[in-house]
């Protein structure tokens, strides 16, 4: 009886290990072949994370690797595009061209960023194996990366509000949510045929972005990229504050505290950076929803919509309402609906769509982000069960993107490298 309940979580492990060695390259782990076959910067982070108790050196390079492709301006891009991989995704390397760009040093990238966990995650990463850390002295070689990204964010990225700005809802993570569609809605419609999408090839379109939402993403992808990614432009036509982006930018600051307490550099300023971004994320809390929303960054307006998104600070040490968000976490409007993980969108909302991608479905890395909220909050019978939980939806049906909330079926492509990352960390 022992050995077969110990049998759950060694086959377990096994499957999830196995999945990230297919989709290791060599240098990088894809978030997974076919949809997506290139590294995607926050994807890399929480592999790195569920990676770390069984391969730190491997969960290293994969930050290190990321981290190669920096731009001379601090950012982090959210695609590195692999050369040797043919043109399956949309929009390509070609698209963007970045290799024409100095500041690109070369690298085949987006020009976008995606929400910054690398710090947070080099941290984890250290503090699984102290000593192969050091005598890779990983923590010396990322740090100064690490500093600069963050660098890029605040010059960049913070209008004046001490928040960080996403100019395209890809940089979010969470493409297609609901925080996002006023702002998109006041874009122009893209003229002409509809962007190319590969994407229809390998998940079902009625689980992807639709083909006007695919519109929008290309006209103000094309606008960034026409601007070679410049971060000057007085009117841009979409910048959101978004919650969960800044939350885990604060987390990030305080992993280069530790970071630089380990290393014997000075880390206040690092402490200080952080409580002003949890300082400025306090007038995205929405007391009605119990939740942290968006603000437009262009017109000052609050998205008054409880999303995923708006949990996550409650994850943060130090977040102001953390309470009242756990409150949340666990009312009707998500785990309270009966949903077996996290949805990524308000259960009571009259749009809600069960299978649509960031838009009600759960996904594993943000469900993984609110139980450890949760169990930092002292609930840690809900934050086993959803650990559980995961786990068993996610080795029971090919590591899943993204999941019912409710009923648990799979949705979006199969395979996924952060699903398996998650179920490695809530064995670990
Ligand atoms: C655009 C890779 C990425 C994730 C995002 C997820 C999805 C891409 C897409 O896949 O976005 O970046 O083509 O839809 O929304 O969070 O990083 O897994």
């Amino acid at each position: 009886m022992r050995a077969a309940r110990e049998a759950a979580p060694a086959a377990a492990r096994h499957a999830a290990l196995e999945l990230l060695g297919r989709n290791w390259t060599g240098t990088h782990t894809v978030p997974a072949a076919g949809l997506y076959p290139h590294q995607w910067s926050w994807d890399s982070a929480f592999v790195a994370v569920g990676l770390r108790h069984h391969d730190p050196v491997r969960a290293q390079t994969e930050l290190e690797t990321l981290l190669a492709a920096q731009w001379s301006d601090g950012r982090v891009p959210q695609i590195v595009y692999d050369p040797t991989v043919a043109d399956e995704y949309s929009p390509n390397a070609a698209f963007w061209g970045s290799t024409r760009l100095a500041a690109a040093r070369g690298r085949a990238t987006s020009l976008l960023v995606q929400p910054p966990v690398h710090a947070w995650a080099a941290w984890l990463v250290h503090t699984a194996d102290p000593e192969v850390s050091r005598r890779r002295r990983f923590l010396e070689r990322v740090h100064p990366r690490l500093r600069a990204w963050h660098e890029y964010l605040r010059r960049e990225r913070d209008r004046g509000s001490g928040l960080a700005a996403v100019v395209h809802p890809w940089e979010s993570g969470t493409d297609n949510s609901p925080l996002w569609d006023d702002a998109l809605a006041r874009l122009p419609e893209r003229p002409g045929a509809s962007p190319p999408r590969p994407d229809l090839a390998h998940a079902d379109a009625a689980e992807r972005p639709s083909d006007r939402e695919y519109g929008r993403y290309f006209w103000l992808a094309e606008h960034y990229r026409d601007r070679a990614g410049d971060d000057g432009d007085p009117e841009p036509p979409f910048a959101m504050e978004d919650p969960a982006f800044n939350a885990l930018w604060a987390l990030s600051e305080q992993a280069l505290a530790a970071t630089a307490r380990e290393l014997g550099l000075p880390a206040e300023e690092h402490e200080r950076r952080a409580a002003e971004i949890l300082a400025a994320l306090e007038p995205l809390f929405d007391p009605v929803l119990g939740v942290y929303v968006a603000r437009d960054a262009l017109t000052g307006e609050l998205v008054r919509r409880a999303t995923v998104s708006g949990l996550v600070p409650a994850a943060v040490p130090g977040a102001h309402h953390a309470g009242a968000v756990v409150a949340a976490a666990l009312g009707p409007r998500f785990l309270g609906s009966g949903a077996a993980l996290v949805p990524s969108y308000d259960a009571t909302a009259p749009d809600l769509d069960r299978a649509l991608y960031w838009r009600g479905p759960a996904w594993f890395n943000t469900t993984w982000l609110v139980a450890g909220a949760l169990r930092r909050h002292g609930h840690h019978d809900t934050a086993a069960r959803l650990g559980e939980t995961m786990v068993r939806l996610a080795v029971g049906q090919d590591f899943p993107e993204y999941v019912d909330a409710w009923d648990g079926s799979p949705h979006g492509t199969r395979g996924f490298s952060w699903t398996a990352a998650v179920v490695l960390d809530v064995l670990a």
